[in-house]
């Protein structure tokens, strides 16, 4: 009885069971800083916890994302692969511990975590081959083969039998007064060596993983952007006002919001990318290269983009000077004819080298409004996280409708024919920006003092255009704002409003008028499916 209570495959105690767990710990922390290692010389999206991520993303129904996006901004691609390194935390302790008794079931449960990365791996859009599993299957055999050796250690070779305890070896000795020999000294070196070999193999996987992509900086640094052969006009004297707390009319680049579903940004080489036109209506399919954009006729237009999953005076919408291809014309050199002419596509569905796909209507790129194939975005080549080396942006419609960064392949279909990406989960497949406004300043919760306060912001309906801007105090009457010079229909407009403001609590709502005459709405809608809707409204106390 005291015997099997001393057989180190009893029951193990507290003590044992812990450093199982630690070992688990080290095992899962080896696997991924071996992952990380072969994925950069496979390919960073690759990697275990990026695959995961997207395929948790795509998974992920839209009013979650919502929520993500709103809760934690730009944040929430970070916060998700916080969430799955904790997850995978769990598990590796779990097996850890599962190690301590069945060492080969422990490092079993490693080698399914790597399959399941390896499948996430093999099943995202952007996936360029069987390559894509190795990281996840090199990192969960290192891992388990890690486990297994230290749950030897946990585990010592069974004594001869009847041989009273204190006859084990020496080695075995550290450890026997928990509840059976094993190797607690020869554990923790093991343990210790090995997270500092994982430590080290991490750091030179992350290394290699950020000199990747060396060549798409290279060749972005060589762009030289020709001169627009149609410039954008002359901003007009007071457009662009310069108000304290008021958005810039030009949303400087580093300060451009960004909304997408790509946790390792694509580093594009321009001199090896290529666009593919094809599908219904297009007489001969074209494949394009940088070069024969740069070529072609450029224009320039400020353009002001918003995303659909912006609240009512959320942060999602900024304006830029783009250089660009006009789409229309391209598409009409390769025959595509609009629906109101006959053309048999009413769909475009432009595809990205990370999967995304997005759908816009044929006609609205076609109907004379400035669709563009950008190439610069205010007076550099593309930010690789605007999408170096082409995206589209088309005036009056949302990002996830119009926008697709790092562009590969166009597609003519039909709305009946093809669903993309956003519309499989559940937002609308047309989806015009609707007519909104914002205050920038006094912002909510201000103590500004009693007297002229100047209140201010921006308006936008992009390709309807701002007619009008009106305030409200608490209240009171719609009473008109300010209006900065227009620049083009498909910008926002700053607006600003010198308010006498009395001491006291009070609520300030803003509302735009567009040129087709309609007000914005009071009905507030959620963002999904196609734009929330609702009036911007501040508080604050006047002192
Ligand atoms: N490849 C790709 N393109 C994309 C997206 C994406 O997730 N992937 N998101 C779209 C959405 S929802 C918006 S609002 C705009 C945002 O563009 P920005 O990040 O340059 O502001 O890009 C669009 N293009
Ligand atoms: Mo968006």
């Amino acid at each position: 009885m005291r015997d099997e209570e001393k057989d180190p495959r009893a029951r193990p105690g507290l003590p044992r069971l812990a450093l199982g767990a630690l070992g688990g710990a080290v095992a899962g922390f080896a696997a991924l800083a071996v992952a990380e290692s072969v994925s950069a010389a496979v390919r960073p999206q690759a990697g275990p916890v990026v695959a995961v991520g997207g395929a948790a993303i795509d998974r992920t129904p839209a009013a979650v994302k919502d929520w993500a996006i709103r809760h934690f901004g730009t944040d929430d691609k970070l916060v998700l692969q916080l969430g799955i390194l904790a997850v995978l935390t769990v598990l590796a302790l779990a097996s850890g511990v599962l190690a301590v008794r069945h060492r080969r079931v422990g490092a079993a449960g490693v080698l399914l975590l790597g399959a399941v990365g390896a499948a996430a791996a093999l099943s995202r859009p952007d996936s360029t081959g069987s390559a894509d599993a190795l990281p996840s299957l090199a990192g969960a055999l290192a891992g388990a083969a890690l486990l297994y050796l230290l749950a030897g250690r946990l585990t010592a070779p069974p004594r001869p039998r009847g041989a009273p305890s204190g006859a084990t070896a020496p080695a075995l000795e550290a450890g026997a007064a928990d509840d059976g020999d094993w190797d607690r000294r020869g554990f923790v070196v093991a343990a210790v060596s090995a997270a500092a070999a994982s430590a080290a193999v991490g750091v030179f996987g992350r290394s290699l993983n950020g000199s990747r992509g060396h060549e798409a900086v290279v060749s972005r640094q060589r762009v030289v952007l020709p001169r627009p052969a149609s410039p954008a006009r002359a901003l007009p004297a007071g457009a662009a006002l310069q108000l304290p707390g008021i958005s810039p009319f030009v949303t400087r680049n580093r300060h451009f919001y960004r909304v997408d579903t790509a946790l390792v940004v694509p580093k594009v080489d321009a001199t090896d990318w290529r666009l593919r036109i094809h599908g219904r209506g297009v007489r001969d399919r074209a494949v394009l290269t940088y070069d024969d954009l740069l070529r072609r006729r450029l224009v320039e237009r400020d353009i002001t983009l918003t995303c659909v999953s912006n609240e009512v005076g959320g942060p999602y919408v900024g304006n830029a000077r783009w250089i660009g291809v006009p789409l229309a014309d391209l598409l009409a050199e390769y025959g595509v004819e609009p629906p109101s002419r006959g053309g048999p596509a009413d769909q475009l569905v432009s595809r990205s080298v990370d999967g995304m796909t997005i759908g816009t209507p044929v006609e609205d790129v076609m109907d004379g409004r400035d669709a563009l194939l950008a190439l610069g975005m205010n007076g550099e080549p593309l930010p690789f996280e605007h999408g170096f080396p082409v995206r589209m942006v088309v005036p009056g419609l949302y990002g996830y409708v119009s926008a697709c960064k790092w562009i590969e392949d166009i597609e003519l279909t039909t709305f009946d024919a093809y669903d993309p990406y956003w519309v499989k989960r559940g937002w609308s497949r047309r989806a015009p920006v609707k007519t909104e406004s914002r205050i920038d300043t006094p912002k909510p919760f201000a103590r500004p003092k009693a007297g002229t306060v100047t209140v201010a912001g921006v308006a936008w309906a992009q390709h309807r255009g701002i007619e009008r801007v009106e305030i409200q105090v608490d209240d009171g009457p719609w009473r008109p704002a300010r209006l900065a010079a227009e620049d083009t229909r498909d910008t926002w407009r700053q607006w600003w409003f010198p308010w006498q403001a009395t001491p006291g609590g009070h609520t300030l709502t803003v509302r735009a008028t567009d040129r087709t005459g309609a007000v914005q709405t009071a009905a507030r809608t959620r963002t999904i499916p196609d734009g929330a809707s609702g009036r911007h409204s501040v508080v604050l106390t006047v002192e």
